[in-house]
């Protein structure tokens, strides 16, 4: 019988160093990297399920973002400047974080290997990130950060935000008639004129009513601005 286990498993957080020195796309690479320790830790898997019902970090990290991801996502810790612990290791390719309650700008998250890559990129306070794709990331618990124009304050007083999603691309606000302040619904281009630029959109993806063909149709366009 095994018992919990702890082992560790950095290598993905090479994973954008990797991708920025070889030719291959870097969501190939990080596939890769997750791929590999997948073969690494397989022998040690088999308490996942037990795993996962004991500790409340994996709980938290998979209800950052949507079942259809997290579901099957590693599980990992990140440490200062991007060192990954692995939890649980998934069969997908996105990992999702627990964070830190305690701390400001630790939010639990949940990242495809692009949107990864940006968040590496930031906490190992690049100049600027590596993805030449967008990315996503989910942070559909909420989070904290300390400023909304500025990827690199370490300072400032927490500001709240809200469930949100992450499409991580500099998108141009001016140019698209997106506004660049914090708000609790909507959109809008977080860090708006600098390398980290990216869009942030507030809620889930999920919400909402579905409407299928043969519904009862409701007419909801309305000619006013909300
Ligand atoms: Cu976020």
């Amino acid at each position: 019988m095994t018992t919990r286990r702890t082992f560790i498993a950095g290598t993905i957080a090479t994973a954008a160093s990797l991708a920025s020195n070889s030719s291959e796309s870097s969501a190939a690479s990080v596939g890769r990297v997750a791929a590999l320790e997948h073969t690494l830790n397989k022998a040690e898997r088999g308490t996942d399920m037990q795993d996962q019902a004991e500790d409340p970090r994996i709980t938290r990290a998979r209800l950052s973002g949507p079942e259809q991801v997290t579901k099957n996502a590693t599980v990992a810790e990140l440490g200062p400047g991007g060192v990954m612990k692995v939890l649980v290791q998934g069969s997908n390719e996105w990992v999702c974080v627990a964070g830190d309650e305690n701390r400001i700008g630790s939010p639990p998250m949940c990242m495809n290997p692009l949107g990864m890559q940006w968040m590496m990129d930031a906490m190992q306070g690049k100049p600027k990130p590596g993805n030449a794709a967008p990315g996503m990331i989910y942070m559909l618990c909420g989070a904290t950060q300390r400023s909304n124009t500025d990827a690199t304050d370490k300072t400032g007083p927490a500001i709240p935000i809200g469930p949100h999603w992450m499409i991580t691309w500099p998108f141009d606000a001016q140019a698209n008639g997106l506004p660049t302040t914090v708000r609790d619904k909507g959109a809008w281009v977080m860090f708006a004129g600098t390398p980290y630029s990216y869009l942030h959109v507030c809620g889930s993806p999920w919400e909402g009513n579905e409407y299928h063909a043969g519904d009862k149709a409701i007419w909801t366009m309305n000619y006013a601005r909300p």
